[in-house]
């Protein structure tokens, strides 16, 4: 399960450009449609067969109905939408935001479809793209397909559609103002932040960076990781296209000094615990940055697990002084924070080079 070549930092996923990737069917699909989208599993993880399909629902899909397959085992996830629909003249707040569909047997060179049948927003704008995230889970590996970044080349980009004008009206659906313009990227970063990602037993919610200035060598990502299982879970790397190498850090007082250090063995995840990296305490450390993480943006990070395998987050970027990420996860996430360093403080700091723009001061 512990591949180590992970580690060569410039490997994203196992899923590399080589395979086909999992997309949906539909390429477009009309504003206030109802519509069966259907996602397309054209191969396995690393060549191992897929036992598990997990399909995350964006916002702006609502009344979602998955669809059940023989000799899979359903399961969902409901939550509340971040924009309220209106079904005429109903105000729905919540609905089917994921599906899984579990004990099953896909063999790499088979291939299989998965639908959910749901309806578009009527008030979503023409040439909104709406990704639907999705994981296969094999028994040592995963597939991931999540970037929601839309950015070409990547390795595992989530499968998506291209919404169009409706073309019958809005059935006179009324009451829709106040929520004009959301695009898929705030969507899809609502959804990022409002829903935990799952792999394995873990659950990852509110992943965070904070905005860096130009030319900074390094930067910090936070988040939180729960551990539903009954088996202790280790995170042991990161990867990100955007920095040469991810460290897992923690920083502690020392006296008067503030330390910030390397965990060589990575974080501990025990059964039934949540360990939150945030501002002050554990963090991954982003070093080498290629480019300056910008306010508002999302960067594709992959955790890597000992037990759970790799899993592609997406990192929103927040404020150069974000305490935490834009949703609210329900954990506390004050506390210290690197902006309780004073300047100073970091000349003092042991372990690393070119950590001076860590702890800006807030
Ligand atoms: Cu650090």
């Amino acid at each position: 399960m512990f591949k180590p070549f992970l580690f060569a930092g410039a490997l994203l996923t196992l899923a590399g450009s080589a395979f086909a990737h999992a997309t949906l069917d539909q390429k477009e699909a009309a504003a206030g449609s109802t519509v069966k989208i259907t996602l397309r599993v054209p191969h396995g993880c690393n060549g191992e067969a897929t036992h598990t399909v997990r399909l995350t629902l964006p916002d702006g899909f609502y009344a979602a109905k998955p669809m059940p397959k023989p000799g899979w085992t359903l399961s969902l996830d409901t939550g509340n939408y971040a924009t309220p629909y209106d079904n005429h003249g109903t105000k729905m707040t919540e609905g089917l935001r994921e599906v899984t569909w579990s004990g099953g047997h896909l063999e790499d060179d088979w291939y299989d479809e998965f639908s959910v049948r749901g309806t578009f927003g009527a008030d979503i704008a023409a040439d909104t793209v709406m990704y639907f995230p999705a994981l296969q889970e094999c028994a040592n590996g995963v597939a991931d397909w999540t970037d929601t970044s839309g950015a070409k080349g990547v390795p595992n980009p989530a499968p998506k559609l291209v919404i169009v004008a409706g073309t019958s009206g809005h059935h006179g659906h009324g009451g829709h103002g106040g929520h004009g313009g959301h695009g898929a990227n705030k969507a899809a970063a609502d959804h990022a932040m409002a829903a935990p990602i799952k792999v394995g037993d873990l659950e990852i919610s509110g992943a965070f960076a904070r905005a860096t200035l130009p030319n900074a060598p390094v930067g910090g990502g936070f988040l939180s990781v729960t551990n539903t299982g009954t088996t202790d879970d280790r995170l042991i790397g990161a990867s990100t296209a955007v920095a040469g190498h991810v460290e897992v850090h923690e920083m502690a007082m020392e006296g008067d000094v503030m330390k910030m250090r390397q965990l060589p063995d990575g974080l501990a995840i025990p059964a039934g615990a949540t360990v939150v990296l945030k501002p002050g305490g554990y963090h991954l450390m982003l070093m080498k940055l290629k480019e300056p993480l910008v306010e508002g943006t999302r960067i594709p990070v992959t955790l890597m697990f000992e037990m759970a395998g790799q899993v592609e987050i997406p990192m929103s970027i927040g404020a150069p002084n974000a305490k935490s990420g834009a949703g609210h996860t329900g954990h506390d996430q004050g506390g210290m924070k690197h902006g309780d360093m004073k300047m100073g403080d970091h000349g003092k700091m042991k372990g690393h080079g070119g950590h001076g723009n860590m702890g800006r001061s807030d």
